[in-house]
């Protein structure tokens, strides 16, 4: 080979700008797609291990965290995992539209991909109860937005029946590409440390997303890639926590509002991922979610949504009970850009508002002194 040649191909390997291929041809071997299926991808996955160095610190003796941090995705969630694998497999069927129910979240992306495939894309969302981000995201996509009058379970039976009865492809989780897509980020994170960590930290809602953890950790134990396999911890906002407290809640609430849900769909199946995993489940609060929520932004440079924070809140309350020098992961699952007035209504920085232009009364109020 030439030198040139020789060289360029080197740098190439090394390159960091390697371009990442999406995560379908990245993990295409353990994923149920053929030549046949149109790759429909925004590039989604490969998001930063990132290691919360004064988090590690404050828990101490020897515990390492990291978080997964999925808000870093094209449409800012871990739902793009999913969405490209769901969306690709609707077009390779030859759907032309899509529906599904949403918090935000899984709107946005379902919009994304859905038109950047040629089909239409509704959505069924709480009035009142999405976040700013997340709407703006499914109307400029060009999604179909049906606001009711009503929670996120109660969209999530109406599409569940629409589904049967019109030409119109289910993405919510209960439609299982989601999932297969979705536990490509549990071989990202083995992939990064060379082992499963101990523990996983994780929100739930539908729980669609621990069960896509499991599935994805299991697939790498079973086939050698990892000698672990981590506890699942699983974490719910008090008012809507139906699986810590082991039924449907009628009413739920929260400031996380992307987890605000009380009938998941996918409560057995999360059931099982704590048998087998020898999890557990716990409630958070909405203060201790905003607590973890400020201490990521202003301590670990990291601005994720309320609903992610409720991980690393899951954690900070049970930190006396980490064992000794593990590794733990904490997922955020989406980017906190996505719901502006939570971070105005619950900051506590300094902000001092309607000052003059004045380079003395600047600094006097910066208690800052001449050098
Ligand atoms: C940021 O978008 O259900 O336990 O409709 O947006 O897999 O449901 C969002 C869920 C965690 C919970 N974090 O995940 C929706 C939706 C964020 C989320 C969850 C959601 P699952």
């Amino acid at each position: 080979m030439p030198l040139i040649k020789k060289l360029r191909a080197t740098f190439f390997n090394n390159s960091p700008n390697k371009e990442w291929p999406g995560l379908i041809e990245a993990y295409r071997s353990k994923l149920p797609v053929s030549k046949k299926t149109p790759i429909i991808t925004l590039k989604e996955g490969n998001t930063p291990l990132i290691e919360l160095k004064n988090i590690s610190n404050q828990i101490g003796r020897g515990v390492k965290v990291f978080a997964k941090y999925d808000g870093l995705n094209p449409t800012g969630s871990f739902k793009d995992r999913g969405m490209t694998m769901a969306i690709s497999k609707a077009k390779e069927k030859g759907c032309e539209a899509v529906i599904c129910a949403s918090t935000g979240n899984t709107s946005a992306a379902a919009a994304a991909y859905a038109k950047k495939g040629g089909m239409r894309c509704f959505v069924l969302i709480p009035e009142g109860y999405v976040a700013q981000g997340k709407l703006a995201q499914a109307l400029v996509y060009g999604a179909e937005v049906l606001s009711i009058k009503g929670n996120f379970d109660i969209a999530l039976e109406i599409v569940q029946k629409m589904a049967n009865d019109y030409p119109l492809t289910l993405v919510n989780s209960v439609n299982p590409y989601r999932l297969e897509g979705q536990k490509t980020a549990a071989f990202e994170i083995i992939d990064a440390l060379g082992e499963a960590p101990d523990w996983l930290c994780i929100p739930m809602g539908n729980a669609g997303n621990i069960t896509a953890y499991w599935m994805g950790f299991k697939e790498y134990y079973k086939a050698g890639i990892s000698k672990n396999l981590p506890k699942m911890m699983g974490f719910q906002a008090k008012g809507s926590a139906p699986l810590v407290y082991k039924k449907t809640i009628e009413k739920p609430e929260t400031i996380a509002t992307a987890i605000r849900i009380g009938n998941p769909v996918n409560r057995e199946k999360a059931i099982k991922v704590k048998q087998e995993s020898n999890g557990q489940f716990e409630a958070v609060t909405d203060s201790e979610i905003i607590n973890a929520y400020q201490l990521l932004g202003s301590e670990e440079g990291i601005f994720c949504e309320p609903a992610s924070a409720a991980s690393v809140a899951g954690l900070l309350k049970n930190s006396k009970k980490v064992p000794e020098n593990t590794k733990i992961v904490c997922v955020l699952t989406g980017n906190g850009l996505k719901d502006p007035d939570c971070a105005i209504n619950n900051h506590k920085a300094t902000f001092h508002k309607g000052l003059e232009p004045d380079l003395r009364e600047l600094t006097k109020v910066m208690k800052i002194k001449q050098i």
